[in-house]
Parts: structure tokens; sequence; C-alpha cells
């Protein structure tokens, strides 16, 4: 584009365009954002985290290192593309909004991943609009039904008269997480949806995130993993009904973020655990962030809708759904600031 980044936030853009609008506000923006490269998907694909430092020149408070930092992602699944571009459109108004929001981008160290699962993404962009999990693969294997597939690890298939034994593809990234994996709520099923994988951190992606958030974890106070759809505020634990030591602040807390949704757009958000909202699900992010990572406010989020669009949510709604979300996030950052 003109501005040296086609980002429009009036559609759901392709991973290309997304590092491009990265790589546009680090370079037109350089003190205030610096982009890690993590690691890579298993198609090679970058995995990329944007780190938002604002430094004030006047208080000497506030060039201190020990500033609170924040930390959202989206894309863990491929087909929920509203969270990318949520993630996008904070990045955004932390950035190219910074005067407006001067206080929060000073007073908070704030480190953005869009697109956790960049594999995923581009194949429900390419092929399949509903895939959820990344593209990992085991081998094919040619020939003869062998017995060592007790479960259906994958489909016999006929191509050009050829059959073959092809395994079923796929990870569920929000049950990788070395945290009580392979627990309740997640499958040892290749070809399911919730598919944990051959083991704990088998996948690049949550290996590079686990080992980033490991070295920023004294800083890390908000861990907010952005999925849709089902407008819900979740606190840990997926693994169990136990309820959480602190769960009053962190409903407290979730309790600033929905207000402060609901002040903006009228939309209400449910607050809650995630197993009592949700259902069980184990090896999630946001159980390790709070059990492993020990940061204190960690929450997955479920971006619009309630149904009625789902996963195929409108483009129009992507900026109103990102201010509602920033709205949020905003709130939160503002409460860390004044705690
Ligand atoms: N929902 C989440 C999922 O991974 C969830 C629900 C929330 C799981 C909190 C774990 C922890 O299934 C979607 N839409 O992906
Ligand atoms: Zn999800």
């Amino acid at each position: 584009g003109q501005m040296g980044h086609s980002m429009t936030f009036k559609r759901y853009h392709r991973y290309e365009d997304m590092l491009n609008y990265i790589d546009y506000l680090a370079a037109t923006y350089p003190q205030l954002v610096q982009y890690v490269n993590i690691g890579k998907s298993t198609n090679g694909l970058p995995l990329k985290v944007v780190k938002i430092s604002g430094n004030s020149s006047s208080t000497a408070a506030e060039k201190k290192s020990d500033k609170p930092a924040i930390w959202v992602d989206g894309g863990t699944h491929a087909r929920e593309w509203i969270s990318p571009a949520a993630v996008l459109y904070i990045l955004k108004q932390l950035v190219e909004n910074y005067k407006v929001n001067k206080r929060i981008v000073e007073g908070v160290d704030w480190y953005l991943m869009p697109l956790v699962n960049p594999d995923g993404y581009e194949y429900s962009h390419t092929t399949d609009r509903l895939w959820r999990k990344t593209r990992s693969k085991g081998e094919e294997e040619e020939g003869e039904e062998e017995e060592v597939y007790g479960r259906k690890e994958g489909k016999w298939r006929r191509r050009g008269g050829r059959v073959f034994w092809e395994k079923c593809e796929g990870v569920d990234l929000n049950r990788n997480w070395d945290f009580h994996w392979g627990e309740r709520g997640s499958s040892d099923d290749p070809c399911d949806e919730t598919y944990a994988g051959p083991k704990a951190f088998s996948e690049p992606e949550t290996r590079s995130i686990a080992e980033f958030l490991m070295v920023n974890r004294d800083k890390l106070k908000v861990f907010i993993s952005l999925h849709s759809y089902a407008q819900m505020w979740l606190l840990p634990w997926g693994y169990t009904r136990a309820i959480l030591d602190d769960h009053d602040d962190l409903m407290e807390m979730g309790r600033v973020a929905v207000d402060a949704i609901q002040k903006v757009s009228g939309n209400n958000y449910d607050l809650g655990g995630a197993t009592s909202l949700l259902y069980h699900s184990s090896g999630g992010a946001d159980d390790w962030a709070k059990g492993i990572a020990d940061i204190k406010y960690t929450y997955t989020v479920e971006l619009r809708d309630t149904g009625s669009y789902g996963f195929m949510l409108p483009a129009s709604q992507i900026i109103p759904t990102g201010k509602e979300i920033f709205a949020g996030v905003k709130a939160i950052a503002k409460s860390l600031l004044t705690k």
C-alpha cells in the first residue's frame, strides 16, 4: 500500500500482510515498537512477538525497567479469524494512537503476538475455512494395511488407484502445553479437533512461546489469549473444576474488563471459570501461564459473537470487536497501574 503496508481492518488479512504491518510499525516508530522472532512454525513461518515500550522522557519512575508487562496473543486456532485481527487492532491503538493511550503505553510493557498458529491460519484461508489445529503431520505411509494403528490415527485414502494410509494432520495448540497435559477434555486421537499432540510441547509454536514467557515471567502480570467465539472472559483452571486460590482477584480484574466492554459497545461478556462456563480442557495456554509461569492475571477470552455467525464473523465486525476488546485490555492496564 501507499503507507508501506496494506492493513485495513476492513477485511481479514493473510499472514504476509500482518508481517508487513509489523515491519512498517517497527520502521516508523523505532523508539516504541520492536519485534522478536521467537521461533518458526512447523512449516517454517516466523513466530513474531511485538514489544511496545513507551519511554517518557520526563519521569524517572517510568524509565525504570521494572514496569509491569502484559501479554496478548491471538490466532491459536486457525479458523478464529477475529482473534489475530483483534490483536492487530490493539497494536494499532497502542502505537498509532499513542498520544491518546500515553499512560498505558508508557506505564506498561506490551508483548503482542498476533498469530500463534500461522500454518493453520493460512490453511484456513487456502483450503479449509473451519480448520482449527496446526498443520504438523506424521509421515505418510504407503502400502499394506498395518496393525500398528489400533486407533483411528488416520484414513485410508485412494488417489489415482493408489491406496495409502494418510495420518491425520494437526495438533490443537490449546491442548499441547505441559501442565496437566493429556488429561480431561483433550484427545489422543490425531484425527480429533482437540488432539493434544504426541507429547506435551511437541509443537514449535507452544515451545517457543513458553520459552519466551519463562524469560519474561517476572514482569508479566497479565496474560490474555484471544479466541472466538462465545463472548466470554474466562479464568483458569481448564483442567479441573477446582477454584484458584486467588479466584476473587482474577474475578475482580475480569469484571473491570467486561464492564469496560459493556460500556463501549453494549456487548455482554460472561465472566467466570473456563470449566464452569464451558467444559474441561487440559493442556491449555492459560493453565500453563498460571500454573507454571505463575502469571497472576491469566485469561482466555472468547470474542464475538454468540453464535449467529460463529467463526465466520463478518469482516465488518473487526473494528467494533477491536474497539471493545481494546477497551477491556486498556481498563486492565489502567487498573494494574493504580494497584
Ligand atoms: N475455546 C477454548 C478451547 O481451546 C478454552 C476454550 C478456554 C480452553 C480456556 C482452555 C482454556 O477449546 C475455543 N474456542 O477454542
Ligand atoms: Zn480457540
